[in-house]
C-alpha cells in the first residue's frame, strides 16, 4: 500500500485524516504531503466543523520516515516549510483538531498530535521524542511544544532519555487529555472535536501555552542542570546540547523563535556523523534477522515452546531467565540437588533483581519463575522444543552430554550449545549425520538474561530450518540474533582477541595501563578501557580464552606475562577484590599499587622497550592510543567478513556494539572503520608493523588482504565480499 493520508467526512461533520504507512505509519513525505493536502480540504469545506487525526492499523505513527535520512544527506530532506505549516494549520487552523493516538505516538508522529489542540489515547499507548537517539533532535516543534504540555523537566527527560511514556504517565503529565478504550477512540476524539468546535471546550494551542511551563530562574537552572548531565552521560555527542539550544531559546524568547532555533539546530545536528552512525545502527539492528540463504528460503519457523537448559551456573541460570521472563517453558537440568537448588535460587534472584528496580511486578515474576521446573535427569526431554547446554568448557563431557541428548529428545528438537571456546563441530562430531543437522551454537553473553546479542553459531551441517527457529527464539526472547560461522571465537571474542592483546603489548612497551583505560573509555566512548574489562571479565577467565586464540592464530598474537603471573597472585580482578585495579566492598575500582611490581617484571620480561623503543617508554596520544588498540580489532574484523564468517558486515557492527559496548554513535566497528578510510588504517597498521618488526611481532599489526584491497580500491569495507559466494 502507497504511504498516504486518507481523508473521509462523516456525518456529524468531523473530517477523519488516517495516516496510512504501515506497519508504524512512518511519516514518508507523500504522508506528510496527504496530511496537509486534507487539512486544506477540511478547512475549506464548509460541512466541516472539526477535524480528527488518527493512524491506520495498531499505531498512530513512529514519526518522520527514517528510510529518508539514508536516501537523501543532511536530515533527510525534511521540507522545513511544510512539516511547520502542518502543525501550525492543526493547532491555529480554521477548524479545530484532535489526535486519536492508538499504539505508537513518537517523534514527529507525537510532534503532529501535539499540533493537535487535543489528544486521545488508549491503554498501552506510548509517547516519545527518541530523536537523540537517532543523532538527531524533534524538528516538527516538539522541543518546543512538549515543554509547555508537561513541562520542561520531564521534556528534558523525556528527550534526553528517547524514552517513551504509556497512557497514564501521559494523562497524568497532560500530554493526553482522556484515555479511552480503543474500541471508543475514534467516537471519543470526534466528540471532543466537536466539543471544541462548539464551545464547550477550549481550543487550546499547545505552543502558546505557559501554564506548565516553570518560571524562568527555575528554566534555566533545569537547563543548565540537563547540560552538565547530558555532557557528563556522552561527553561526545553535540546533538543533545543542540536539543537544550532550541529548548532555552524557546524559554527565553517564545514558542515561535524556539522554533526557528530548533529548525537550525537541527541542520547542524543532521549533518554530523553521529547522525548517519546512529541511523545505520537503527537499520543494521533489524537486518540482522534477515540472513541470505535462510529467512529468504521459503521455510516457516516453527514456534520454540519448551527448552530445557542444561547447567544451573552463572551462564545457564541466566539464560534459563530469559526464556522464562519470555513466557518459555524451561527446564533446568543439573546433575545433583545441591546445583540444581543453586541454579534455581540464581533465576529467583535475577527476578527479584528485576521486581527492586521496578522492571517488573512481583506477580509477573511468580508467573515467570513458574515456568521453570527442576530436573536431575532427562526424563521430560522428549517434550522440549531445544536443548541449550551451558556446562562447563569440557569437550569430552559435551559429547557425552550431546550423545544423551541424541537418544533423550525428539527428532525436532534443536541441539545448542552455549560454548564460548570450543569448535561446535566438534561437540556434535560422534552423532548421526541427521542429528548433526540439529547441532547449533546459542552463544549468550554474561549476563545472559541482561546483555541483548545472541550469536547463533551454524556449522556445516546445521540446517536452515533450524536456524531459523533459533532466530525466531531469539526474537521471542527479545535478543538482537546476529547468525555467524564456526571458527575460534566466533564474531564477537574473535574480532576482539587482538583488543586485550594490543593493550597488554602497549603496557608491555611502558604505557601506564590506567592511561591505556582513560584513553579508550573516556577518549574513544567504550563503557570501559580493556584493563577494566579485564578485570570485571577475570584475568583466569582472559587466560583460558586468551590460550585458544594463541593456539589458532599463532602468526598473529601477542602474549604477555602479565595474565599468568596475575593469575597466579590471585590478583582475578573484581570477583576477588583486586586485579589491575582495586576494589572496595561496593567493587568501585581505583587505580593499585600494588599492581604495579607486576607491571615491571611483564615490562622487563617483554623487552619490547630495548628492541622496539630504544629503551625509552613511548609517549603516545589519545588518537595513538586509540588507533593502536582498534586497529588490530578491524583488521580482525576484515579477515571475519573475508572468510564470511558474518552474512554481511553490518552484523558486525550490530554485534560490537551490543556485546563490547562499541559506541553506536560511532555505528559500530566496520562502519566506524570506513568513517576513518582503509587507507589510513592499512598505512598505520604497516607503520607498526614495521615498527613491532624486531620483537617478532610484525604479524600481529600486518593488515589482511580485505582490507589492504579495499584501501588499494577506495571500496569501503562494509560493501562486503563483493560477488563472493558466502562461506557459511
Ligand atoms: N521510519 C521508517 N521505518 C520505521 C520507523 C520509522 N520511523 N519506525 C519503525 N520502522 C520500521 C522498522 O524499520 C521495521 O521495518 C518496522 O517498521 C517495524 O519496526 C521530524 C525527524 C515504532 C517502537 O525513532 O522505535 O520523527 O525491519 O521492527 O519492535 O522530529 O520501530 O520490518 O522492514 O522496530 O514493534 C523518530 C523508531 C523518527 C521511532 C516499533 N521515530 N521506531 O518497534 O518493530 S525521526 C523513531 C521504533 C522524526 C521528527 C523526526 C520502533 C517502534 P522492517 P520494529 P517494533
Amino acid at each position: 500500500m502507497a504511504p498516504s493520508a486518507e481523508y473521509r467526512v462523516e456525518s456529524d461533520g468531523v473530517a477523519v485524516i488516517t495516516l496510512s504507512n504501515p506497519p508504524v505509519n512512518a511519516l514518508h513525505p507523500a504522508v506528510l504531503k496527504g496530511l496537509f493536502d486534507s487539512l486544506r480540504r477540511a478547512h475549506a469545506d464548509p460541512n466541516v466543523k472539526a477535524v480528527v487525526v488518527t493512524g491506520s492499523g495498531k499505531n498512530f505513527s513512529a514519526g518522520f520516515d527514517i528510510n529518508q535520512f539514508q536516501k537523501q544527506s543532511g536530515g533527510g530532506g525534511i521540507d522545513g516549510n511544510i512539516n511547520g505549516a502542518i502543525c501550525e494549520v492543526l493547532e491555529g487552523g480554521a477548524k479545530p483538531t484532535v489526535a486519536a493516538i492508538q499504539g505508537v505516538a513518537l517523534g514527529g508522529g507525537l510532534e503532529v498530535a501535539m499540533g493537535c489542540n487535543a489528544r486521545v489515547g488508549t491503554p498501552g499507548c506510548r509517547l516519545g521524542l527518541p530523536e537523540l537517539q537517532l543523532g538527531i533532535i524533534p524538528g516538527f516543534g516538539g522541543t518546543q511544544r512538549l515543554p509547555r504540555l508537561v513541562g520542561l523537566q520531564q521534556a528534558i527527560q523525556m528527550m534526553l532519555t528517547s524514552a517513551p511514556i504509556g497512557d497514564k504517565a501521559g494523562l497524568k503529565a497532560g500530554l493526553l487529555d482522556a484515555v479511552v478504550p480503543q474500541g471508543e477512540l475514534l467516537a471519543a476524539a470526534k466528540r471532543r472535536a466537536l466539543d471544541i468546535a462548539a464551545g464547550v471546550l477550549p481550543r487550546l494551542q499547545s505552543l502558546q501555552r505557559t501554564d506548565r511551563l516553570e518560571p524562568y530562574g527555575e528554566a534555566t537552572a533545569i537547563i543548565d542542570f540537563a547540560r552538565a548531565q547530558a555532557a557528563k552521560r556522552a561527553r561526545h555527542l553535540t546533538h543533545p546540547q543542540l536539543c537544550l539550544d532550541a529548548i532555552q531559546e524557546g524559554v527565553a524568547k517564545g514558542g515561535l523563535a524556539g522554533l526557528k532555533k530548533e529548525g537550525e539546530a537541527f541542520a547542524a545536528a543532521a549533518a554530523l556523523d553521529t547522525h548517519k552512525a546512529l541511523v545505520h545502527i537503527f537499520f543494521a539492528t533489524r537486518s540482522t534477522k534477515k540472513v541470505t540463504g535462510v529467512t529468504d528460503a521459503g521455510l516457516k519457523p516453527r514456534k520454540v515452546a519448551a527448552v530445557a537448559v542444561l547447567g544451573g551456573g552463572l551462564m545457564g541460570s541466566g539464560i534459563a531467565t530469559a526464556l522464562a521472563l519470555a513466557g518459555v517453558k524451561v527446564l533446568l537440568k543439573e546433575v545433583n540437588q545441591q546445583f540444581l537448588d543453586g541454579g534455581m535460587s540464581r533465576i529467583r534472584a535475577n527476578m527479584a533483581s528485576r521486581v527492586k528496580k521496578g522492571r517488573m511486578s512481583q506477580a509477573a515474576a511468580d508467573a515467570a519463575m513458574a515456568k521453570v521446573t527442576g530436573t536431575l535427569d532427562y526424563s521430560g526431554f522428549g517434550g522440549v522444543d531445544m536443548v541449550i547446554e551451558a556446562v562447563i568448557e569440557d569437550i569430552g563431557l559435551k559429547q557425552r552430554i550431546f550423545a544423551d541428548l541424541e537418544a533423550s529428545c525428539a527428532p525436532h528438537a534443536i541441539l545448542a550449545t552455549n560454548t564460548s571456546t570450543i569448535d561446535i563441530e566438534l561437540v556434535g562430531a560422534k552423532l548421526k549425520p541427521a542429528t548433526r543437522e540439529r547441532v547449533v551454537g546459542a552463544h549468550f553473553f554474561s549476563p545472559a538474561h541482561v546483555m541483548p546479542l545472541l550469536e547463533i553459531v551454524r556449522t556445516r551441517h546445521t540446517s536452515k530450518q533450524v536456524l531459523l527457529d533459533t532466530l525466531e527464539l531469539s526474537s521471542a526472547i527479545k535478543k538482537t540474533p546476529v547468525v555467524v560461522g564456526n571458527c575460534t571465537g566466533f564474531a564477537v571474542n574473535r574480532v576482539f582477541f587482538p583488543y586485550t592483546m594490543a593493550a597488554c603489548l602497549l603496557m608491555d612497551s611502558g604505557v601506564n595501563p590506567y592511561q591505556i583505560d582513560a584513553a579508550i573509555a573516556g577518549g574513544f566512548g567504550m563503557p570501559m578501557g580493556p584493563f577494566r574489562l579485564s578485570d570485571l571479565v577475570g584475568s583466569d577467565i582472559g587466560l583460558h580464552v586468551g590460550k585458544n586464540f594463541v593456539d589458532s592464530f599463532p602468526q598473529r598474537v601477542y602474549v604477555s606475562g602479565i595474565f599468568p603471573a596475575l593469575v597466579e597472585a590471585k590478583r582475578l580482578g573484581e570477583k576477588s577484590g583486586a586485579g589491575f585495579y582495586k576494589f572496595d566492598a561496593k567493587r568501585r575500582p581505583s587505580p593499585d599499587p600494588a599492581v604495579e611490581p607486576f607491571i615491571r617484571r611483564s615490562v622487563e620480561s617483554a623487552g619490547l622497550l630495548g628492541k622496539v623503543f630504544g629503551g625509552k617508554p613511548p609517549k603516545l596520544s589519545q588518537q595513538e592510543t586509540i588507533e593502536l588498540l582498534f586497529f588490530p580489532v578491524v583488521n580482525e574484523g576484515c579477515r571475519v567478513i573475508d572468510e564470511g564468517i558474518v552474512d554481511k558486515p553490518a552484523d558486525l557492527d550490530v554485534a560490537t556494539v551490543m556485546a563490547m559496548g562499541f559506541p553506536p554513535y560511532r555505528g559500530g566497528l566496520i562502519f566506524w572503520a570506513d568513517l576513518v578510510g582503509a587507507k589510513h588504517i592499512v598505512a598505520r597498521l604497516q607503520q607498526l608493523a614495521q615498527q613491532f618488526a624486531p620483537a617478532g611481532l610484525a604479524g600481529f599489526f600486518e593488515p589482511c588482504e580485505y582490507l589492504k584491497a579495499a584501501a588499494a580500491s577506495g571500496r569501503r569495507l562494509s560493501d562486503g565480499r563483493a560477488g563472493a559466494a558466502s562461506k557459511l
